[in-house]
Parts: C-alpha cells; sequence; structure tokens
C-alpha cells in the first residue's frame, strides 16, 4: 500500500548509529540538534560548554530540572554569572531561550533571576519563552522539601537536596495534582487547585506546614500577568523551528548519577537528566538529536550525600576544592571531591549514547605529582563489576581498582592547542579517551569562556 511505501521510504536512509567515532566525527558536520548532558554527579561545567557553543545556535533549551540547577559562567569581560533557571544561552544575544514542560518552574525565582541579568544589561525580554506545560514549582513544595529532609535527618538519612522544592514539585506531577503554566490564566481553577494542593501539604505535615496560600493565590494573580508574553506552545515552537532549519541546542540540567532512573538512587534528584529527560521534557524526538555531548570533569564532585566510590578525603581533597572554587552554585554547600571514575562515566556515555566528551576542569589538576583513576569496581568477594550495581549497600562497599598517571605540575590555563598541553596532561586525557572508547572533542582549562582546547 502507499502508506507501507511511504514509512518505508522514511526508513530507507538511516542514521548512522555512532558509538564509536573519531575525535573529529560527529553525526553530521555541524549539528542541528545538539544535546549537552552531565555525566557525573552534576557541576562538571555544562554551563560553560553551553556559553560557548551557544555561539553557533538559533535556540537555547533546558529540559528537566529546576532552580536546583546552578550554571556558572564568565563573560569575555571576566564577569561572572550564576544561573538556574534561565539557559545558559542568554548570554548570547542571538540565541532565544526556552524553558520545555519538563522543568518544574518557580516564577518569583525565576523573575529574580531575569531581574538579575537585567541589572547587569542582558536582555531577557522577547529572548526567553516558556511552556505552557512546564509544572509549576511554589513555596509549598520549598517548605515541604525542607520539612521531609529535616524528618530523613532524624535518621541520618537525608538526602542533601538543595531544598529548592524539586521532589515535591515532581511529586505532584506525578501524583496528578500539580499545577501547570497554563492553569495561571483560568482563575478560579487556579484557586481551586493550589488550595487543594496545600491541603493536601498541611494534611501530611499537621502544624509544621506554614504555607500561606492565600497569599501566593494573591501574589500569582501579578505572577500570570508578567509570565503572559513569555507563555508558548513550546513543542509548536521547536518543531517549526526544525522544520526551518534552525539550530538547537539543548543544556541538560543536574547529571546521570543524579537521575531518578539510572542514578545512585535515592540519592538522585527527581528528574531525569540523562537522555530520556531530554526527550520527555521538550517534546523534540531523539531521532533528531545530531550530537549528544557528554561533559565529565577530569576528576570527580558530589554535593549532598549518598555513595561515591572514588572520594577523596583529607588535605588533597581540600586543596583540589580550594583550587576548584568546588563550591555549590545555588547553596554554596562545599562538594565532596573524588578521583575519575570510569565505571560511572562509562555507564552514564552508554545510558546516553554520548557522541563525544568535553573533559573540563583539567587544569585543576596541575600540582599534582601523581592522578589516579577509578578503572574498576571490585566487590568484598573479590568480584570484578561490570557496571554500577543497583544495590546502594553493593555500591558503598566496592573497593574502587585504580591507575596512576604522572602529574604535569605545570600550569596549562594559557593552552588554547592540543600541542600546548604538557605530554603528560595529553596523555591522561588519552587514557581517560581510551578507558570510555568515545572521544574527548574539548578540553577545559579554566573557567573563562574560551579557556578551551578542542582536540584534533
Ligand atoms: P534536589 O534539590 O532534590 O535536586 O537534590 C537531590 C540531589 O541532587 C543533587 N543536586 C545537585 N548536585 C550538584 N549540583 C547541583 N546544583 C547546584 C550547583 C548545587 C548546589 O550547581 O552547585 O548549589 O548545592 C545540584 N542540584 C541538585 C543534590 O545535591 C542532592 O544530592
Ligand atoms: P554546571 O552545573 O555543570 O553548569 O557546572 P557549575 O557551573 O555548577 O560548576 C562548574 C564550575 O567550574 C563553575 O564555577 C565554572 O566556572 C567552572 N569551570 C568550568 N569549566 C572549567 C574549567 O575547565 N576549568 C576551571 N578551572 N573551571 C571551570
Ligand atoms: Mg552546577
Amino acid at each position: 500500500t502507499s502508506l507501507m511505501k511511504s514509512s518505508l521510504a522514511l526508513h530507507a536512509a538511516p542514521r548512522p548509529r555512532s558509538v564509536r567515532l573519531s575525535a573529529t566525527s560527529s553525526r553530521v558536520d555541524s549539528p542541528q540538534v545538539s544535546v549537552v548532558l552531565g555525566t557525573q554527579w552534576g557541576d562538571e561545567g555544562k554551563g560553560k560548554l553551553v556559553d560557548n557553543l551557544a555561539q553557533q545556535f538559533d535556540i537555547v533549551a533546558r529540559a528537566q530540572g529546576g532552580a536546583n540547577a546552578g550554571h556558572t559562567i564568565y563573560d569575555e569581560t571576566g564577569r561572572k554569572f550564576a544561573l538556574h533557571l534561565v539557559p545558559s544561552g542568554i548570554l548570547n544575544p542571538k540565541a532565544t531561550c526556552v524553558i520545555g514542560n519538563g522543568v518544574v518552574l518557580h516564577l518569583p525565582g525565576l523573575f529574580e533571576e531575569i531581574r538579575r541579568l537585567k541589572e547587569k544589561g542582558v536582555q531577557v525580554d522577547g529572548r526567553l519563552l516558556v511552556s505552557d506545560r512546564a509544572h509549576l514549582l511554589f513555596d509549598l513544595h520549598k517548605e515541604i522539601d525542607g520539612l521531609r529532609e529535616a524528618e530523613l535527618a532524624g535518621d541520618g538519612k537525608q538526602i542533601g537536596t538543595t531544598k529548592r522544592g524539586i521532589g515535591p514539585a515532581y511529586s505532584s506531577k506525578a501524583t496528578r495534582n500539580g499545577l501547570r503554566v497554563c492553569d495561571l490564566f483560568d482563575r478560579a481553577t487556579f484557586k481551586t487547585k493550589l488550595t487543594n494542593l496545600a491541603a493536601d501539604g498541611a494534611k501530611r505535615f499537621g502544624e509544621k506546614f506554614a504555607y500561606d496560600v492565600e497569599g501566593d493565590i494573591a501574589a500569582y494573580e501579578k505572577l500570570a500577568e508578567e509570565i503572559r508574553p513569555f507563555v508558548v506552545d513550546t513543542v509548536e515552537y521547536l518543531h517549526e523551528a526544525l522544520q526551518s532549519g534552525k539550530r538547537i541546542l539543548i543544556e541538560g540540567a543536574n547529571a546521570t548519577m543524579l537521575d531518578l532512573d539510572f542514578g545512585t538512587y535515592p540519592y538522585v534528584t527527581s528528574s531525569n537528566p540523562s537522555i530520556g529527560g531530554i526527550a520527555t521534557g521538550l517534546g523534540l524526538p531523539p531521532s533528531s538529536y545530531d550530537d549528544i555531548v557528554g561533559v565529565a570533569k577530569a576528576y570527580t564532585t558530589r554535593v549532598g550525600a549518598g555513595p561515591y566510590p572514588t572520594e577523596i578525603h583529607g588535605k588533597l581533597a581540600e586543596d583540589l576544592r580550594a583550587v576548584g572554587h568546588e563550591y555549590g552554585t545555588t547553596t554554596g554547600r562545599p562538594r565532596r571531591i573524588g578521583w575519575m571514575d570510569i565505571v560511572a562515566l562509562r555507564y552514564a556515555c552508554k545510558i546516553n549514547g554520548v557522541t563525544h566528551i568535553n573533559l573540563t576542569k583539567l587544569d585543576v589538576l596541575d600540582n599534582l605529582e601523581e592522578i589516579q583513576v577509578g578503572v574498576g569496581y571490585k566487590t568484598k568477594e573479590g568480584k570484578m563489576l561490570k557496571s554500577v550495581p543497583a544495590d546502594l549497600h553493593t555500591l558503598e562497599n566496592v573497593e574502587v581498582v585504580y591507575e596512576t598517571l604522572p602529574g604535569w605540575q605545570a600550569d596549562i590555563s594559557a593552552a588554547r592547542q592540543w600541542a600546548q598541553l604538557p605530554a603528560a596532561a595529553q596523555a591522561y586525557v588519552q587514557r581517560i579517551e581510551d578507558l570510555i572508547g568515545i572521544p574527548v572533542k574539548w578540553i577545559g582549562v579554566g573557567p573563562g569562556r574560551d579557556a578551551l582546547v578542542v582536540k584534533p
């Protein structure tokens, strides 16, 4: 039948499935759709890469997470920006930024962020679009986040969340009593739904739940009008952009090891920061992704509780924390520090279909005589594990098998070309590339926008 013929035609020229690519190739030479994802426990430097790449894209879109994310960027004049909800493309005046349906949106927080951007002269109006399907995150979600953490703390089991209300907001979404951006514009429904949501919180937490629902209902009357000009059907917008040949950069927040499904559950965030969350969070199909860039630190960090096999303790961790300025962009919490974990990185690359890597913060290792790389997990019984185990007890008790590589003990922050990196630094990058079998395309050597080396 003609229907069959057309569907055959659609499948006649499949895109090559790239698992292993040479260092310079991508599925296409100039990707129309590129995805940037965190491959560790977050804070790999996704914001910096997105800001850099944004110069070549028309649209930069966020798909999941909320204001738990913190992306620190330095512009060409060295000014520092900390972004949470606004995509890291906002500093490129040519890009339009999109907050997709998968994001949980705290409107007062968004406007505060916009205010700070405007203060620094960044043009936001007309350049930021918000999905009408995105779920609203209210102060009540933040309050519940805090109350739940306090309860868990009793048993020493707190997650160490950012207390930005992320888990409770995604819970409301899954429970199907959440409110979406489109609900803002029907006052009566909005009022009923928020009142019911607040009643739920009061039922669960009693007197400890001190949310002023009437106050918020009044405040959101004004907020609804303020957000109205930003709101569109982002599914339609993105598909029209795709059809007309516009280039779209998708900015992941958080990271695969914090993924609700693939991370160290329950010590995870409540969205899917891996590739699946990109598809559900924007409505752009996976077949449209040309590149999937995995961002990985040359070592690792983690904020919050949970197993962390390659964690470093003591003076070395303190030194690396100081050199790498490893403090939370959102909460200011000191980040835990560890060695590169190849088992976790391979796992993340596999799940996400990473086509190439941005290895960041290599300069932070400049002073080390020797660098360790975790290359295997061995159980107490002496069994080598193939991948990251689901069971946290097993993960907490693995013995990490390390390889030791020589340091370069030189300042690499001025390097802009591969040939300018010391041989030991090149060897370190090469070893990581060989261990994961995925090409490293960019190497970060400093926080500035241009502190990037392209690996030939
Ligand atoms: P949440 O708030 O429910 O998402 O927390 C659950 C876990 O996810 C971790 N998480 C993060 N980890 C690293 N960086 C994040 N963003 C901020 C930053 C963190 C900050 O850029 O530095 O400022 O503290 C982030 N957001 C969530 C969190 O630590 C919990 O382990
Ligand atoms: P994100 O959440 O992945 O966007 O990362 P964050 O912005 O939370 O944390 C990364 C931190 O490292 C930021 O302070 C960046 O300015 C900084 N950074 C990014 N890349 C590099 C790099 O290659 N070298 C150094 N020294 N700092 C970097
Ligand atoms: Mg961050």
